[in-house]
């Protein structure tokens, strides 16, 4: 297998989803770190790959893939075993439910909160913090009498998920009252190959 080429920033929780999955997975990446505090992201080399400006970019071959989500749905389908993202209708939808989730409520709740507490970003804070409210409230009851988001089994739906729910406390949003999401949490850290956010 020629090794996919992940361009990465260590804290940014999008390219965190891909190098967990791919851990998870036993899928080995090369990871190019891309300077997004100097701009990187907007000069012209990089711009050729994604011109939305963001990280993550993946590279396999002659194939560019941007956005954390599809990047893992291409790496399951290619290179996973098919229990991660199994090809049946129902399981595909399902998904893709959390896979939506995750880029925008999740996005705009516990991500944006972190990035104006940890980096200073102008967003709207409180606005952040009272749809996390909502986002970890309704996925604590989806969690309570079940183990894993979408299937019976852990899928790329926990792998997109879980980094900025982790995350959440960074953006001085406390974990403390959603017991269903800190047990599934603590479901995905004993999986074989998991790596903590800062790896
Ligand atoms: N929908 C995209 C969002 C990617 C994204 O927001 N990337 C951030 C880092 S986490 C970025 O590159 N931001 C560039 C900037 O802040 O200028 C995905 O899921 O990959």
């Amino acid at each position: 297998m020629a090794q996919c080429v992940l361009y990465n920033c260590g804290p940014s929780g999008n390219c965190y989803k891909v190098r967990l999955f791919a851990s998870l997975a036993d899928i080995p990446l090369k990871i190019l770190e891309v300077d997004l505090v100097g701009g990187e992201h907007r000069q012209s080399a990089f711009t050729a790959l994604n011109p939305w400006q963001q990280v993550p970019v993946l590279q396999d071959g002659a194939v560019v893939l941007w956005d954390s989500q599809a990047i893992l749905v291409y790496l399951a389908e290619r290179y996973a075993e098919p229990e991660w993202c199994p090809p049946d209708p129902l399981s595909r939808a399902q998904i893709t439910q959390w896979l939506s989730v995750s880029a925008n409520e999740i996005q705009h709740g516990p991500a944006d909160a972190r990035l104006v507490h940890k980096f200073g970003y102008q967003l709207n804070y409180d606005q952040a913090v009272r749809l996390s409210a909502h986002v970890l409230a309704t996925i604590n009851t989806h969690l309570t009498d079940r183990d894993w988001l979408a299937l019976r089994g852990p899928s790329i739906a926990d792998c997109a998920a879980y980094p900025y729910i982790a995350l959440a406390p960074e953006g001085g949003i406390d974990l403390e009252p959603y017991g269903a999401i800190r047990t599934w949490m603590a479901r995905i850290e004993t999986l074989p190959g998991y790596i903590p956010v800062g790896s």
